[in-house]
């Protein structure tokens, strides 16, 4: 992924006030006359000028035009669902970077420091504006084609009692994973103790902000509930019954999709977009869907631009978008627009619309075409001219999650994407010449590219790279598949390395003037309960059972409750290599979401969320395989295999 925090991402735009403009009271008054005349004007002429449906549609927002309804199965909850069948049908067609990166997330301007591409083109007119009537025009179609179906929020097609027979086993295993080993099993209560520590704190102290700050007793800015959104599944896998209730309760009554403020599309795809999906196909919850698709349909205007390569920021109420003010020339990040495959896949399987799949394929098409230095992708492109724009290469921040989704489309399409495929193992290839090296003390790692200068420095966050070359290695060239299980084992024994004295680990780690996986600079000591190692240990858990992986998890687990637990929450800390620590205030919403999820699997049977049936989307939440064949196939009654 991109970042490391979420809530500077989504926040309000500063108002204008009127008061303060200074006028005198009969100024005051003509002028209000004006304006309420010339708002009668306008409004006239929305309603009588030809084809005013879709004037309309473009000057309200859809909740005005179309009701939303959600879901009869809003009512359930999760015990009755846990009780009944669980492949009970609900009614058809319902309504619907870390490191250097975190730091420059945070000091993104309050303005668009590239101008908004969406009023850009409205103004400009010309090819521009051809584009953008096409967007909406195949955006409304699409809508008005579902409209029927309630709100444009799912398909005729997409039966939740088919998907559910399609999969190969029942997602929560035959005893919600539970080991039979009463230590492993002691192991994993604790994480769920862990859970609800974190949770129960969210709740009291920051309920419906996107994050809780432990230290202070509340809420970190932002009323978008990031941490409730990122914690569905969670919660629903550990079997936290009324937890998940409240958290659904509050998709229900106050989630606010219209919030005019700045958004990362990347966050919001992998944290919302991807949260809401989980939870409605573990749960068959109707209205998770319905929030999911109408997201959506949300972020289509960042796609916007003369590529089609999106720009990373995007207001959701008035739909502009623009790059982050910190991007080299209005560029976009790789691991942004290069992380919205799985998601957008699985938007159009439940709405029908083939817009998502056709934005995200249109991205692949471009990066499959373009010419690669050494094969290798480089972190920044400009959306305008289809470019690269620097020659930075990493698998930590600005690049990781773009290559994770290769493998991971791959998988998900049941092996049926081969340029996926391709893709992945060529720019697996690349990384193995250009980036992967032995340090004087024998530990493999991934070190960054600066126009074909090596930085010997490996992020936290590159530590994905253990678990992903991992899932990938059965795929491979038949004579490479040990060769790449042996590299994920050796990334991930090296990132264990880094998590020393407290046993956890920096930001980034070097691998130069003498040093073996530690942090030399002070700014990169810090721990933000980040989930990347702990990923990587459930992956080569999973793969090969050596017992070393779960003991490397429960010296976490024990790290985490003696330096990040704190009164009211779990904290980062400032300095992984001070014993005495000093918290930072925040717990992150990707520690309930993957830290913790992460751990909890490492404790559990293979067949909680088996990986035939599930991969994890950048954030922990899990998307089943797309099993076209059966999906299609109205023989599959009789393949009775889901419980
Ligand atoms: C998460 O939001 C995701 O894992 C993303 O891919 C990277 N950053 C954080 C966790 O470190």
């Amino acid at each position: 992924g991109g970042n490391g925090g979420f809530s500077m991402v989504f926040r309000k735009l500063p108002g204008v006030s009127a008061s303060g403009m200074g006028l005198r009271l009969s100024q005051k008054f003509v002028f209000l006359l004006f304006l309420s005349g010339l708002v009668t004007l306008c409004f006239g002429a929305l309603f009588f000028l030809p084809d005013s449906v879709r004037l309309k549609r473009i000057f309200l927002s859809k909740t005005e035009t179309q009701p939303v309804t959600v879901g009869s199965g809003s009512e359930n909850d999760v015990r009755e669902h846990l009780k009944r069948p669980k492949d009970q049908e609900h009614p058809r067609g319902m309504a619907s970077v870390k490191g250097e990166t975190s730091t420059k997330l945070k000091s993104l301007s309050r303005k668009p420091s590239v101008s908004h591409e969406a009023t850009e083109e409205r103004l400009a007119g010309g090819k521009a504006q051809e584009d953008l009537t096409l967007l909406r025009s195949k955006t409304e179609s699409a809508s008005e084609k579902s409209t029927s179906s309630d709100h444009g929020a799912t398909s005729d097609t997409f039966s939740y009692k088919k998907f559910k027979r399609c999969l190969l086993r029942p997602p929560l295993g035959t005893d919600d994973g539970k080991p039979s080993d009463p230590k492993t099993n002691e192991r994993r209560e604790k994480v769920k103790e862990m859970m609800k520590f974190a949770w129960d704190n969210y709740k009291r102290y920051a309920w419906g902000k996107n994050e809780l700050q432990p230290l202070t007793r509340n809420g970190h800015i932002g009323n978008i509930g990031a941490s409730i959104i990122d914690s569905l599944d969670t919660l629903y896998i550990m079997g936290l019954v009324e937890e998940y209730n409240d958290a659904k309760d509050w998709v229900q009554t106050s989630l606010d999709l219209n919030s005019n403020g700045e958004a990362s599309l990347f966050e919001v795809n992998i944290r919302y977009v991807g949260g809401l999906l989980s939870a409605y196909y573990l749960t068959g919850e109707e209205l998770f869907k319905n929030k999911a698709v109408e997201l959506g349909e949300k972020l289509l205007p960042a796609f916007n631009t003369p590529t089609g390569i999106p720009r990373g920021v995007i207001n959701l109420g008035s739909g502009t978008s623009w790059s982050w003010g910190w991007a080299s020339a209005g560029s976009s990040i790789l691991a942004e627009f290069g992380t919205l495959h799985l998601e957008f896949v699985h938007l159009t399987e439940l709405s029908g619309n083939p817009i998502y799949t056709e934005k995200v394929m249109n991205i692949r098409k471009l990066l499959n075409k373009i010419e690669k230095p050494h094969g290798l992708y480089p972190n920044f492109l400009s959306p305008v001219s289809g470019n690269w724009v620097q020659h930075h290469v990493s698998i930590g921040g600005l690049g990781d999650s773009f290559y994770e989704y290769l493998i991971k489309s791959y998988l998900m399409s049941d092996k049926t994407d081969d340029d996926a495929k391709k893709m992945y193992y060529s720019a697996l290839e690349a990384i193995e010449a250009n980036l992967v090296q032995k340090s004087p003390g024998g530990l493999t790692y991934m070190a960054e590219w600066r126009g074909g200068i090596l930085d010997h420095k490996m992020g936290h966050l590159a530590c994905f790279s253990g678990g992903m070359i991992g899932i990938g290695a059965d795929d491979g060239a038949p004579e490479k598949r040990q060769h790449y299980l042996d590299l994920a084992a050796e990334i991930t024994h090296t990132c264990h390395e880094s998590y020393t004295p407290t046993k956890l680990g920096p930001e980034a780690f070097r691998f130069d003037s003498g040093a073996e996986a530690t942090a030399t600079r002070l700014s990169d000591r810090y721990y933000i309960l980040r989930p990347e190692v702990i990923e990587s240990y459930m992956y080569m858990w999973r793969l090969t059972h050596d017992p070393k992986y779960r003991e490397w998890g429960w010296e976490a687990v024990q790290a985490l409750e003696e330096h990040c637990r704190v009164e009211s929450g779990f904290s980062g800390i400032r300095d992984v290599y001070t014993l005495t620590v000093s918290h930072d205030n925040m717990q992150q919403s990707f520690f309930l979401s993957e830290t913790l999820k992460y751990l909890y699997l490492l404790f559990s049977d293979d067949d909680l969320l088996p990986l035939e049936d599930w991969v994890f989307n950048t954030e922990a939440h899990p998307l089943p395989i797309v099993r076209k064949s059966c999906l299609q196939d109205e023989a599959t009654q009789d393949k009775t295999v889901s419980e």
